[in-house]
């Protein structure tokens, strides 16, 4: 199988970690995100440092017309794609049901929910045509648990645990192993994403305990993909040594 890997998501945190890594193991690599010049700065890194071929992407996930466009009209060799990993995401706000933002709403679920969807089913057709392919999809501890005012945020992570259950049921039949990887607490953008650009707030998310690292995450699915062919990692949750469940943290 070709040494091809889609990431999405790659212009930060976990996502921009697995780039690093999927790299270094000498794979391929197609990098997706909003931000241009952060992909391009990404690419032209690992490049030169890795000599691996780097094909950027940039499209909003939440917009089907420009993903499958965007994805489909990639040099035909790029259809290879051996590793898929369903990374793009965030969450916005942290608010009670009843006074939740219904653009926050739209936002964590066309993009967590619709748009993993969207990629998936291009590439999954890509991998069966190839023979087969493996499916990486991020979750998180919140689509095992909800918390106060995770709502909305936990509700999608739910829907990717029972997408990556259904995917591996559907994709069985073609070679393509399903792995959903639950991370807890990681320091990325991601909390000043939800805070909505408020670097304090997001900094105390952290403080007080060990976070996991972005790249915590990368070398746990560079685990789950070089796992031999017979061998498929379903399910995994990672956390902090320092996190119990999803409110549950020991601080100093
Ligand atoms: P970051 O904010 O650091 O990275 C998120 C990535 O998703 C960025 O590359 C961003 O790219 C991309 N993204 C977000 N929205 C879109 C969009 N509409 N279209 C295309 N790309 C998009 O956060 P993390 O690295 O922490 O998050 C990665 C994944 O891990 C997410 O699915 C998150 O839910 C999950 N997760 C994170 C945890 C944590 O504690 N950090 C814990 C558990 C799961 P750009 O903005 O350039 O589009
Ligand atoms: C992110 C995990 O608990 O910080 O998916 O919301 S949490």
């Amino acid at each position: 199988m070709s040494k091809i890997a889609l990431i999405t998501g790659a212009t930060a945190g976990i996502g921009e970690a697995c780039a690093h890594t999927f790299a270094q193991q000498g794979y391929d690599l197609i990098l997706t995100g909003r931000r241009l010049d952060r992909l391009e700065k990404v690419a032209g890194y690992l490049n030169d440092k890795y000599n691996v071929e780097i094909a950027v992407s940039s499209f909003d996930v939440r917009n089907r017309e420009d993903t499958l466009r965007s994805l489909e009209s990639l040099p035909s060799k790029w259809r290879q794609v051996s590793v898929l990993v369903n990374n793009a995401g965030l969450s916005q706000g942290l608010d009670p049901i009843n006074a939740g933002s219904y653009d926050d709403w739209d936002t964590m679920i066309d993009t967590n929910i619709k748009g993993l969807l969207y990629v998936s089913k291009l590439v999954s057709n890509w991998m069966i045509t190839n023979g087969g392919g493996h499916i990486i999809n991020i979750g998180s501890i919140a689509g095992k648990e909800v918390y106060p005012s995770g709502n909305v945020y936990c509700a999608t992570k739910h829907a990717v645990d029972a997408l990556t259950k259904s995917m591996r049921i559907d994709l069985l039949s073609h070679g393509i192993k399903v792995t959903a990887i639950h991370p807890g607490m990681v320091e990325t953008e991601f909390s000043e994403v939800r805070f909505k650009g408020d670097k304090e707030r997001a900094k105390k998310v952290y403080q007080g305990f060990e976070p996991l690292k972005a790249t915590d995450i990368a070398e746990t699915i560079w685990f789950v993909v070089s796992r031999p062919a017979h061998v498929n990692i379903n399910d995994l949750l990672i956390m902090p040594t320092a996190q119990a469940t999803a409110t549950n943290v020991l601080k100093k």
